[in-house]
């Protein structure tokens, strides 16, 4: 049947529930030990960043101490930081990823 005034208002109070996931930013930290050269390669492989953008993300978080590195939903922000904790632990680094939400 044709919609009428008072369902437009519950149709626009419904829409205003339905929101955006929250999202995080995966931050890596700096350290004193952990190799430029693997800080690069491993933001590469698990942020998906080419050498450039790569290289230049390590370089601003070797100097600020800390860099974004992507934002995504909760799940694959977690995933991302296990994967790189692994990594790390792995190769015998200390490097450190943690996720934040933002806004
Ligand atoms: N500071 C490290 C070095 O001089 C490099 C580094 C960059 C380490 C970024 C961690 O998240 C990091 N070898």
């Amino acid at each position: 049947h044709t919609p009428e005034g008072g369902e437009s208002v519950v149709l626009e109070r419904l829409a205003q529930k339905i929101q955006p996931p929250q999202m995080y930013q995966v931050a890596m930290l700096n350290d004193d030990y952990t190799p430029m050269e693997f800080v690069v390669m491993v933001i590469q492989e698990f942020f998906g960043k080419d050498r450039e953008s790569a290289t230049q993300i390590m370089l601003k978080i070797h100097l600020d101490g800390k860099g974004i590195c992507g934002v995504y939903s909760r799940d694959v922000a977690a995933t991302k930081v296990d994967q790189v904790l692994d990594a790390a632990k792995q190769a015998g680094h200390p490097l450190q990823c943690v996720s934040e939400p933002i806004e």
